[in-house]
This record gives C-alpha cells, sequence and structure tokens, in this order.
C-alpha cells in the first residue's frame, strides 16, 4: 500500500496535549471527532479536497484517556469520502464506547446500514461547505433521510453561516433529529445580535428537532487562543439550548492553518461556556447518550 502524502501546508494535531485543569464529569462524550487513515490501511478518497496526517484510531483513544473522556461519536470525514471503513473499524474496536456518523450516496442498501449500525454508526453527515465537498442535489439527501429512518439515526449537517437562509427550508424538510456543525459558523466580527446569528437562534427556537454542536473555537476565533471573541455565541446558546447541545474536541482538527488547538486547553473552555454543572452534565453526557447510545 502506499503511504499518501498530507498536504505541505498541513499542521498536525497537538501530540503533547495538556492534562485538562477542568475535570470532566464520568462518562463524558467526545462528541465530534475524527480518524484519518492511517492512509497504508484506509486510503483517503480519491475525490477529496485535502490530505491530513495520519490520525487514527489508536490514537484517538489515547487522547480520550489522557482527556478523561469515556466515549466518542466518530464523524466521518470528507477526506475519506463515502469510505467509512477508517471510522466504523474506529467504533468496532472500541466495542460500546464509540459511535459513528457517516456519509453515504442515496444508493446505500438496507443490508449496507444494517451492518454499519450493528457497528455503532447512529447517523449520517450532509455537508454543504463548499471546500470541503462538490455540490449534492438536495432530492439525494432527502432520499437518504427516508432511508435512515428506520434505524432511528439523526443527521449531522455542516454549513457556513452564509448558506442558513437558503438552506433553512430544506432543513426544516428533514426528518428526525438535526444535528448544526459547529454552530453553523458564525462570523464573530459580527456580534451575536447580528442578524446571521439571530437567524440561527430562531432556527432553533422555532425547531424542536435542531441541534447543535457548541464546538471549534479554533475555527470560529479571530483573536486566537484563549478564544474570548467565541464565549458569547457558545453561551447563547447553551443558555436557550441546553438540552439540545453537543461538545467535542474535533480531533485531529482538519485544515487549520492558523495554528493547532491544545486539547487539555479546549477541554478547559467548557465551563467558560457551560456555567453550571446541570448544563455541563448535560451537554457532555445526557444530550449525546439520548442521541447515540439510546
Ligand atoms: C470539522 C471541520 C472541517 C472538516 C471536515 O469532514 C471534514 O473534512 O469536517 C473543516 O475543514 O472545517 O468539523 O472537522
Amino acid at each position: 500500500m502506499i503511504e499518501q502524502k498530507m498536504d505541505a501546508d498541513w499542521l498536525e494535531f497537538h501530540t503533547d496535549p495538556k492534562v485538562p485543569d477542568f475535570k470532566l464529569p464520568a462518562d463524558a462524550v467526545d462528541a465530534h471527532c475524527h480518524v484519518f487513515g492511517p492512509s497504508p490501511n484506509f486510503p483517503f478518497a480519491p475525490e477529496r479536497k485535502y490530505t491530513p496526517c495520519n490520525a487514527g484510531k489508536d490514537q484517538l483513544y489515547a487522547l480520550r484517556d489522557h482527556l478523561g473522556f469515556t466515549r466518542n461519536v466518530i464523524v466521518q470525514a470528507t477526506c475519506h469520502g463515502r469510505d467509512n471503513s477508517a471510522m466504523v473499524d474506529a467504533c468496532r474496536s472500541a466495542g460500546d464506547l464509540a459511535r459513528g456518523v457517516a456519509s453515504v450516496g442515496a444508493d446505500i442498501t438496507w443490508t449496507e446500514l444494517a451492518d454499519m449500525h450493528e457497528a455503532g454508526v447512529r447517523g449520517v453527515r450532509f455537508n454543504f461547505v463548499k471546500r470541503l465537498v462538490d455540490a449534492t442535489p438536495k432530492e439525494i439527501f432527502i432520499r437518504i433521510a427516508d432511508k435512515i429512518q428506520e434505524f432511528g439515526w439523526s443527521i449531522v449537517v455542516y454549513f457556513e453561516a452564509a448558506d442558513l437562509e437558503e438552506l433553512e427550508p430544506f432543513l426544516k424538510k428533514l426528518p428526525g433529529i438535526i444535528v448544526v456543525d459547529h454552530m453553523g459558523r458564525p462570523d464573530v466580527t459580527k456580534g451575536v445580535c447580528h442578524t446571521d446569528f439571530e437567524r440561527f437562534i430562531s432556527l432553533m427556537a422555532d425547531n424542536e428537532s435542531i441541534w447543535t454542536k457548541v464546538t471549534c473555537p479554533e475555527r470560529l476565533t479571530v483573536a486566537g487562543p484563549p478564544y474570548d471573541d467565541v464565549v458569547p455565541y457558545y453561551q447563547a446558546i447553551v443558555d436557550r439550548f441546553e438540552d439540545r447541545v453537543l461538545w467535542g474536541t474535533d480531533w485531529p482538527h482538519p485544515n487549520m492553518k492558523s495554528h493547532m488547538p491544545d486539547d487539555g486547553a479546549l477541554v478547559d473552555y467548557i465551563p467558560r461556556i457551560a456555567l453550571t454543572a446541570t448544563q455541563q452534565q448535560k451537554l457532555l453526557i445526557d444530550n449525546p447518550m439520548l442521541l447515540y447510545w439510546r
């Protein structure tokens, strides 16, 4: 097998993250992370828009233990396209301690879905971020959404704030629970009262089936670590929708060009965005368990 060389401007994940000062509650779930390869065993997809470093399941589970998490939700990354084998293999290795979110086409069969379900997959991801994927017609996503209902899976959607207005009617049509990645990627230079973020808040307020991940300050920040500029966005969401939020590291942090976050410092960020013990319990345990381990 041929090793696929990572992009020249790729930043590798932090290899020596701090032990967090914030002690995670027992049974906490890292509900947004990925595995990349390793490419000799699990080659990256020919249609990928980037080639990452190798970051396999052993490294992910070592990080889980180092940070104090118990469980992971491994989200299929675009560099693996619709070949979910690295993610599924990681889920199988962790037994009941990992769940997966897959990327599939409309031609996925019942048997393939059932096999993935048995391995721990509990959702699909629809990606609208233009730098990551070629566009998929919405009818295709609707067909996939219909197929997964029988399995009780949820849907993760990834888009950027500027695209929400156009996507809103489609999102409202989707069945089951919809989880929006990274709060729909607000532009944090605009402020929490800007119409773009208010649109996102209204979407959640008006649609009880829409959840979100309060994740990736390292992607949303303009100021850089310790990501003070993103805190008000997370607080606004967690305060209002504490039963519909998830948190994850986003390890190994694909496409970070400016800096690579220390995953231990990201864990220390949690009490800044979920202020009470009740909010932390819901964010880190109750909500992900309800969605992915029922
Ligand atoms: C994330 C964010 C990114 C990449 C992917 O699947 C992916 O390639 O999700 C990104 O570049 O913003 O959530 O990992």
